[in-house]
């Protein structure tokens, strides 16, 4: 049986993951969504879900939003019905990816008029933050280019650097840019932010309010993810994470599915570097549960995440040092291998149940009743789509 420490426990006590309203509506592959039954019809609904998984888990307070998927007339009403079910609106995330006019690219397009369209898509979304008290505005660009010599890629840096400023400039005191990388698809030769250096350029030139968002999904296979967690924390320049997993590419996976080994070397340079429980570090999920029902999906990463923190904090830390020092490496090794190796579930379910929440929130939620609940009552309407 795991002893956790006081310390661990107030970590983990503080502990928030913001989930994404995307999760919860129906989402799939190029080939084939396969819809589910119960699934929301509105922005409402998806908030009700994800107030579930806060509700059983403890961890998901917040909701992001996506606009224009989750638009809405009066933003007020909807903090309001947040609110009611326990539930604060998190990030913003704006959207230049399905629109006719970015077919080229929207803050990179060489014609100023769709360049501005896309600028004031994202003013847009400085209005929706400033409606629902969000502190983010996260902004993932689908742009680049699929052969050799079909763009400029150097003024396109350009023009993104200008249309980013005039982003920034729009932001309030409290309100942060953070700008989100991946390294290939949709554009499959160059795209305009495709690495955490090419972010951190860009976010640099703006100033204080800019961060890097890292999703764990947005890499090429191989790459150590941990290095880039590290080097961002020692810039100062991580603004957040999109968890997620992944086996080939942005696969958006249950966090810890696809690498638990790997989603535990990330946390630990978190812990290492003073990221976690930083308010300035935000923890959110990027998924879309394809297959698997919603709700649980989402249970499940958030719990791994909660899992994976504890183990990195039970990592002898002083210990490690000592043996690093010594460049004693199978000692070191051997160390950092105790904590990814120990199990910390009974600890945590006992430390959930100490604190009046299900020892076992997967199994709370299918006793609960209300999947049944949503897949009467939604029967009728659309559910929404993952492009809704
Ligand atoms: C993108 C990116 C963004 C997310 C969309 C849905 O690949 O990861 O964070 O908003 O997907
Ligand atoms: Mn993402």
């Amino acid at each position: 049986m795991v002893v956790m420490t006081d310390n661990t426990l107030t970590e983990l006590e503080r502990l928030m993951i913001e989930l994404p309203s995307w999760a919860f509506g129906n989402s799939g592959t190029r080939f084939r969504v396969f819809p589910t039954p119960g699934s929301p019809r509105s922005i409402h609904e998806k908030i009700e879900d994800a107030a579930q998984v806060h509700r059983l888990t403890g961890l998901a307070p917040r909701v992001a939003l996506h606009i224009p998927w989750d638009a809405v007339d009066d933003y007020s009403v909807l903090q309001r019905h947040a609110a009611d079910v326990g539930m604060q609106i998190g990030t913003i995330n704006s959207n230049t990816f399905q629109d006719e006019d970015y077919k080229f690219g929207a803050l990179t397009h060489e014609d100023d008029r769709i360049r501005r369209k896309a600028i004031d898509h994202h003013l847009a979304c400085i209005d929706v933050m400033d409606a629902t008290g969000s502190r983010d505005l996260k902004i993932w660009l689908a742009e680049g280019s699929n052969y050799p010599g079909q763009t400029d890629m150097r003024s396109r840096q350009d023009r993104l650097a200008d249309s980013l400023q005039t982003i920034y400039d729009r932001l309030g005191p409290d309100q942060r840019l953070v700008l989100e990388y991946k390294f290939f698809e949709p554009s499959f030769y160059h795209t305009d932010v495709p690495d955490w250096g090419t972010s951190y350029a860009q976010v640099a030139a703006l100033g204080d309010r800019a961060m890097v968002c890292l999703d764990t999904g947005h890499h090429a296979p191989g790459t150590n993810i941990e290095f880039i967690v590290m080097q961002l924390l020692r810039l100062g320049k991580l603004g957040s994470f999109d968890f997620n997993s992944r086996f080939y590419a942005d696969d958006d996976l249950i966090v810890g599915a696809a690498d638990p080994f790997q989603l535990f070397r990330i946390l630990v340079e978190v812990v290492r570097g003073g990221g976690l429980n930083n308010p300035d570090v935000a923890f959110m999920l990027d998924q879309c549960h394809n297959i698997e029902n919603k709700i649980p999906g989402q249970i499940r990463s958030v719990l791994n995440v909660q899992e994976m923190t504890a183990r990195a904090l039970l990592l002898d830390r002083d210990a490690l040092a000592a043996a690093q020092r010594e460049n004693d490496v199978l000692a070191a090794n051997a160390i950092f291998m105790d904590a990814f190796q120990t199990d910390v579930r009974s600890a945590l379910a006992e430390w959930r149940a100490s604190r009046g929440l299900p020892a076992d929130p997967m199994a709370a939620y299918a006793a609960s009743g209300y999947r049944d609940r949503i897949v009467a009552v939604r029967a009728a309407g659309t559910q929404l789509g993952w492009s809704a």
